[in-house]
């Protein structure tokens, strides 16, 4: 019988991904192939790239280790074609091969690519994750809104977590109500494991150095872990740790401290390296065994089969053109500062400081910093979205694309969120320190040392008046601004007028 390709992409190293299953050790070629083409679809951080190199490349030891015959093609091979489908079609013709096997891309660009092959191409379900994209659409028909919060509660039914026969754990479904506390002033939460890098990881180290050195964000120091056995370690540690605290600070930001008590389980998730329901079933028996209070523990469960599954299927219910949406037609190109430029407004220079440095940023600075920064001053979802999909060590399309275009910027016209994330400065001076030692004043409304994001929330309350002054959730926000003297309202659009001016023109701002 002749041989079949087996494609494993830098995003699917689990030993039971659909490809691998269905595969035969003693007839088919595993093929891994570092590319050009994945490497540059945007200009990843240098972490992010080496993260997926190295773990990449443990994976096929792995693979080989245990038998399997895999064709591994590195970045600097001199055959390399340079993208995945060149490299099927190489192989391919290596091994005498006319049938590949796939597990679907998280990506619709990937997914296109490799149905134009000229092989035979099976692309298997990814069911590395609790729902399908089958049961996203089931769920969703005949919904006039798609609410994460509904298709959470479904989704706690069907696996039985955190359920105590029908009912909620404890009776409530959700209970963020007491997740939103600011970090205690001298909180010492307990650091992630990191890895220092052995031989592999210094070999791919050297390589993006090589190659990617113009990329916006810090290589060094690299300790991310690199295979399951590291990556099962940070969850071990984040378990009995850090979880414990989870909920109560889950919304807190702090300077110089990056992941307080943040899982930092993202990139491992989404590599393959970690299971989702391995994750959350062992917060639950953390909970179950008092070692956590249940409100961090349904808060971390809620991400994973609430938030991380509703996102990936909101991405493939939607279809590939969910990027390019646009709703409130903004079109500001992305400012200097968040390639590292200089800014006058402290936390999003602490915020995307700490991105070039780690790759990482957690929910709230993503959402409330720089995604609220961005709404607030219009700038191009789609622009947005790249950025997002390079900074950040985790970003895959599927999962990030609702959280930008959806949550974060409201670019799909509410699909995700039922209202804009937008806020004034007074929720980043509460959640924060990052007020303390701002050029800006956060309790100033008007003038040059009035904080930016107080003058931008009141302009972009009143330039989208027509879209949300009906939208319930906005109604009294608009009463409140409405009750306000015509000449104060009028100074505070003019003067954020005249700061968007003055970004524009590029002045440090
Ligand atoms: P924790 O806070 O410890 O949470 C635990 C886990 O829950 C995470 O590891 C993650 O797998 C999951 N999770 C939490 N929130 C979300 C969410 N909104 N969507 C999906 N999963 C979630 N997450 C990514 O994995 N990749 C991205 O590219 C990404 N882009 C984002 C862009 C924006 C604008 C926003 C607002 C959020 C984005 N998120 C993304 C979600 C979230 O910020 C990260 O999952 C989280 O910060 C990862 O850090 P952690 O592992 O310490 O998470
Ligand atoms: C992100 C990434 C990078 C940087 N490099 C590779 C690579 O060289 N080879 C590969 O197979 N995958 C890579 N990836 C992950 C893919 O971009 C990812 O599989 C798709 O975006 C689908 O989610
Ligand atoms: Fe950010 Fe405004 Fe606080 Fe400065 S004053 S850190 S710009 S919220």
């Amino acid at each position: 019988m002749k041989p079949r390709l087996i494609l494993v992409l830098g995003d699917q190293l689990s030993t039971d991904i659909s490809s691998l299953r269905m595969a035969d050790k003693e007839r088919d070629v595993v093929i891994m192939a570092e590319v050009m083409t994945e490497a540059t679809y945007v200009p990843h951080h240098p972490k992010k790239i080496a993260l997926v190199l190295a773990a990449m490349r443990r994976f096929a030891m792995a693979l080989r280790e245990d038998g399997w015959t895999v064709a591994y093609s590195r970045l600097d091979d001199e055959a390399n074609t340079g993208s995945i489908p060149g490299e099927l079609v190489r192989r391919a013709s290596e091994f005498a091969v006319e049938e590949v096997i796939a597990t679907t891309p998280g990506e619709w660009r990937l997914i296109a690519a490799l149905n134009d092959l000229p092989l035979v191409m099976r692309q298997l379900p990814d069911d590395r994750f609790v729902t399908s994209p089958k049961d996203f659409a089931d769920w969703a028909k005949g919904r006039k809104h798609l609410r994460m919060e509904w298709f959470y509660r479904d989704v706690r039914r069907k696996t039985g977590l955190l359920m105590d026969g029908n009912a909620p754990a404890g009776g409530k479904w959700n209970y963020d109500n007491q997740n939103r506390k600011p970090a205690p002033e001298d909180a010492r939460p307990p650091k992630p494991p990191g890895f220092p890098p052995d031989a592999v990881v210094a070999e791919v180290l050297d390589l993006v150095k090589d190659r990617f050195a113009g990329n916006f964000g810090q290589l060094h120091p690299f300790e991310f872990a690199t295979d399951r056995e590291q990556a099962l370690e940070v969850l071990d540690h984040f378990i009995s740790h850090t979880l414990p605290s989870f909920g109560d600070y889950q919304d807190a930001m702090v300077m110089g401290d990056p992941w307080l008590w943040h899982a930092v389980i993202s990139p491992y998730l989404n590599l393959g390296l970690l299971l989702p329901m391995e994750v959350c079933l062992r917060a639950e028996a953390a909970w179950r065994a008092g070692k956590a209070p249940l409100n961090a523990a349904e808060g971390f469960i809620r991400q994973i089969i609430g938030w991380r599954e509703y996102v990936r299927g909101i991405y493939f219910f939607e279809g590939p053109d969910y990027t390019s949406r646009n709703m409130l037609d903004h079109s500001r190109p992305l400012p200097a500062f968040f390639w590292g430029g200089e800014t006058h407004m402290h936390c999003v220079d602490e915020v995307v400081g700490q991105t070039r440095e780690h790759g990482y940023a957690h929910h709230i600075q993503r959402l409330m910093v720089i995604g609220n920064f961005a709404l607030l001053a219009g700038l191009d979802p789609g622009e947005v979205h790249e950025w997002y999909l390079s900074v950040y060590v985790d970003a895959f399309e599927w999962v990030e694309a609702p959280n930008t275009i959806g949550m974060s910027q409201y670019a799909d016209d509410g699909l995700v969120a039922s209202k804009p994330y937008v806020s004034s400065g007074n929720y980043i001076s509460k959640m924060s320190d990052y007020c303390t030692g701002c050029q800006y004043d956060v309790r100033t409304k008007t003038g040059a040392r009035a904080c930016p994001f107080n003058l931008l929330y009141w302009h972009f309350i009143e330039r989208h008046r027509d879209r949300f002054l009906n939208n319930p959730r906005m109604a009294v926000i608009y009463r409140s601004w409405d009750k306000r003297d015509v000449g104060q309202r009028k100074k505070i659009v003019d003067d954020a007028t005249d700061w968007l001016a003055r970004l524009d023109t590029g002045e440090i701002v």
